[in-house]
């Protein structure tokens, strides 16, 4: 081996001008390379299937939980739109006319049909302490079920009553409200509450009656007796059978309904199940009742083999969609936002008791809140949305909705409120930033 000395200078400068540079490269190159034990990162561009790696929570939730990766394709996710119907008469607002509590649209003799509660009383009302025989406790209390009909569903002509409050001791002498509608073997059934004590008195409790017609237009006849009890005591449903909402799911009759299984002052609303082959029954309640555990009026719909179902208001999954393979397993399907309130949608398959259902874009629903305080009254409105199979529109699929400054200052807190706040903010210790370590 020739010793170094013997190594032109030039040569080692000129491979140290090579090798270096290349070292250098070589270990930044390294370095750059991702630590071979480093598991590569989550790809770019969401894959449609659930990637064969390590998930966290929440992308393992995204990809097992909701039926597809983004709400724009879920048909079981949108908004919800809504207009004001014309024809409805409110009598100036004076609190003295309301409608609300709307049953599921029905399409017959070339038009649509809905059925509702309406209050016409001398008075808006005043209470439980100040209720009589003429005088409502509630929006609902002394009411009827009345019905309309449409050419269009946004301009609606009211028809007249469908069932009146029968005469005591029969369930609902003191007031019929919340109906909807089923059509089994070609007849007509309205499902409602059975008011047999002014509402307020105790809680809001009453069971479920029904009437049955040969045609959407009458005349109805009442069943004069419980369709749907409640429950034994000390059962969830023991006290109200609310918001009665029929089915025809494998070749049954699913009636589901809400109630309220802690009253006042916290109020847990949930919904069950009945199922009967018979329209006036008997109903037999499903043993794993509850089978929703949040939501307010009751709103489904037959969607693929199984039915959905929109929990509107109250619970941990309020403001959900949710899907039942079987009517009875409901999962968490989307979040929604702006809810409609009490809603009766169009449900084109509601009694075909089909294994494919397509979903609904359309309905009725209820605001409680019109008029001012002194005449509160509530009003029917129109909601579109898209929660169908057969209907894609992406103007619905907007996770964001930018309502203007003013809705949210309307929603602020009150003077109290406020001034305590202000005060504990005042009141607290000159700085947080020394504590920091
Ligand atoms: C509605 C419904 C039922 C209640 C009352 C009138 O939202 O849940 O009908 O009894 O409120």
């Amino acid at each position: 081996m020739r010793r170094a000395s013997a190594v032109p200078a030039r040569a080692l400068v000129w491979g140290l001008g090579v090798l270096v540079p290349f070292a250098v490269a070589a270990g930044a190159l390294l370095a750059a390379q991702p630590n071979a034990a480093e598991p590569k990162a989550f790809p770019y561009g969401l894959p449609e299937a659930k990637p064969d790696r390590p998930l966290s929570t929440a992308m393992e939730r995204l990809y097992t939980q909701y039926p597809t990766t983004t709400p724009r394709t879920n048909e079981l996710f949108s908004n919800f739109r809504y207009t004001r119907l014309e024809g409805l008469d409110y009598h100036g607002g004076d609190g003295t006319v309301s409608r609300r509590d709307p049953s599921k649209v029905v399409r017959a003799n070339g038009k649509y049909y809905v059925w509702y509660t309406k209050r016409q009383t001398a008075t808006p009302p005043r209470g439980a302490a100040h209720g009589t025989d003429t005088v409502p406790s509630t929006d609902w209390d002394l009411a009827e079920i009345w019905y309309a009909t449409s050419e269009d569903g946004f301009v609606w002509q009211e028809q007249g009553v469908a069932v009146p409050r029968p005469p005591k001791p029969q369930p609902g002498w003191r007031s019929v409200s919340t109906p909807d509608v089923l059509v089994w073997k070609g007849r007509f059934y309205l499902y409602y509450q059975g008011f047999l004590e002014m509402s307020g008195t105790r809680g809001d409790d009453c069971p479920v009656t029904a009437s049955v017609a040969d045609g959407p237009d009458g005349p109805w006849r009442p069943a004069g007796k419980v369709v749907v009890p409640n429950g034994a005591p000390g059962a969830w449903d023991q006290y109200s059978i609310h918001d009665p909402y029929p089915l025809v799911y494998r070749g049954k009759i699913y009636l589901y309904y809400k109630s309220d299984m802690a009253g006042k002052p916290h109020h847990v609303r949930a919904q069950g199940l009945a199922i009967a082959e018979d329209p006036f029954g008997p109903f037999r309640k499903h043993p794993l009742n509850p089978v929703l555990n949040s939501g307010h009026e009751t709103m489904l719909w037959p969607f693929r083999e199984g039915i959905a179902a929109l929990a509107a208001r109250h619970g941990h999954e309020h403001n959900t969609v949710q899907f039942a393979p079987d009517g009875v397993a409901f999962r968490v399907m989307a979040t929604v936002s702006l809810t409609p309130t009490a809603g009766g949608p169009y449900v084109p398959d509601a009694f075909t008791d089909t294994k494919d259902g397509r979903g609904i874009t359309w309905g009725l629903a209820h605001f409680t809140n019109a008029g001012t305080r002194e005449a509160r009254h509530s009003i029917l409105a129109r909601f579109d949305c898209d929660l169908s199979r057969d209907w894609h529109n992406p103007w619905m699929k907007q996770t964001e909705i930018w309502l203007k400054p003013e809705i949210y200052f309307s929603q602020g807190l009150n003077p109290p409120q406020r001034e305590g706040r202000a005060k504990a903010a005042r009141a607290r210790p000159a700085s947080d930033v020394e504590a920091a370590p």
